[in-house]
């Protein structure tokens, strides 16, 4: 096999040059563009060729192995895909540069979204929406807005009427501290005669001194239970009091026993308002999961923690306004009960573009910087 490499100015020039050296019969393997023309690499099999001088009865054309014509189209395969993936690519940034100089305004407000953690589904379901004209800050006043009717709240944190709450979640989370809170509100609206406590958390060792120790503070009962009819029972021995939480056990947002925990408070005979308490900190992944998989005939709102030490709540946001979840509470700090409030749409929008200003003011920083170091030097 003789494999050679030829360089012309085009490939009608190359493929001339490789039939007058290798013959009619040789193989072009590949072919690219390189800075001065073409260069093509062909191969022939001198064995045949050589034969075929001879007078040989085999003609050379026949002769060429199919091993080599494998390996040749193998190569020719590669190149195709090769091809066909910088075309994908080529043709997906020239849609966005497309959609971008059309409508550069709807471009930037998607981008923005996108910084701050929404989905493009839900992006592009918005600014869709929006009129085609006007300034890109009104456009974006309209987006936030847009947003905000979309996020559903609790009117003061609970529907009307709800007696019972548990708060369920992934471990760490904050339902114990949530619960505490809640209690600590409820006492101070209604005295702590009114309140009840009860923990289902079997599992986590200290987790029952933990509320404990807020029930003796707040001065209101508290229950432990480790199944379905204790719990119930437990509901029955409150039934005089007006408002009664129950801290459950944290587990990771696949375990079985979360699910068994919800059916558990699903059955109840008195009805219990389940509260699914997503931590703003701890990542949207975890959040997406549980909400996908526990959904709303899980989960009745959620409350939403840590938002103090959160770098976004945009994932969040987007997790629940997608699952149609609304949202009753939010949790900022550890204090009890100071640092539970009631959820506003219009607060968790405004905070979640807050977070994006303050990221675009600590992008540009560095960029100034860089730029005042050029001009020093
Ligand atoms: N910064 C901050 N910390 C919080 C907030 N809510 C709860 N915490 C803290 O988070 C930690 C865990 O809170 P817990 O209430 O024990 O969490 P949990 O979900 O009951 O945990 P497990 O029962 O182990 O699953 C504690 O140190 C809380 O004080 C909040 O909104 N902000
Ligand atoms: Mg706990």
């Amino acid at each position: 096999m003789n494999i050679r490499r030829f360089n012309a100015r085009d490939s009608r020039s190359a493929l001339a040059l490789v039939r007058e050296e290798l013959g009619a019969e040789a193989v072009i393997l590949s072919n690219r563009r390189v800075a001065d023309g073409v260069e093509v690499v062909a191969a022939c099999n001198l064995e045949a060729v050589e034969q075929a001088a001879a007078g040989s009865e085999q003609p050379a054309a026949v002769v060429a192995p199919p091993v080599e014509n494998e390996l040749g189209m193998v190569q020719l395969q590669n190149e195709l895909a090769n091809l066909r993936s910088l075309l994908e690519t080529e043709l997906q940034q020239r849609n966005w540069r497309d959609s971008a100089a059309k409508a550069p305004v709807r471009a930037t407000l998607n981008q923005r979204l996108a910084r701050m953690g929404f989905s493009r589904a839900l992006s592009e379901g918005i600014t869709d929406a929006l009129p085609t004209s006007g300034g890109l800050e009104a456009l974006w006043q309209r987006t936030l807005a847009a947003l905000e009717a979309r996020l559903l709240t609790l009117p003061d944190g609970l529907p009307g009427g709800t007696r019972v709450v548990a708060c369920v979640g992934t471990t760490g989370v904050g339902k114990t501290s949530t619960i505490a809170k809640l209690a600590g509100r409820a006492v101070l609206s209604h005295g702590h005669e009114q309140v009840g406590l009860i923990t289902m958390d079997q599992y986590r060792i200290g987790g029952q001194e933990q509320l404990a120790t807020f029930a003796t503070l707040l001065d209101v009962p508290l229950q432990s239970v480790s199944d379905g009819p204790e719990l119930y029972a437990a509901l029955r021995d409150f039934r005089n009091r007006r408002h009664i939480f129950v801290d459950t056990a944290g587990m990771g947002q696949r375990d079985p026993r979360l699910l068994q925990q919800i059916e558990v408070l699903r059955h109840s005979p008195i009805p219990v308002t389940v509260l699914g308490v997503l931590s703003a900190s701890a990542g949207v992944a975890p959040t997406r999961e549980l909400v996908h998989s526990l959904g709303r005939q899980g989960l009745s709102g959620a409350i939403i923690t840590k938002l103090d030490e959160a770098a976004g709540v945009g994932g969040t946001l987007d997790t629940l306004i997608r699952a149609q979840l609304p949202v009753a509470y939010t949790s900022s700090g550890q204090r009890v009960p100071d640092d539970l409030q009631p959820a506003r749409a219009g607060e968790l929008i405004a905070l979640a573009a807050d977070w994006l200003r303050q990221r675009r003011r600590a992008d540009a920083v560095p960029s100034s910087r860089a730029g005042m170091t050029a001009m020093a030097s």
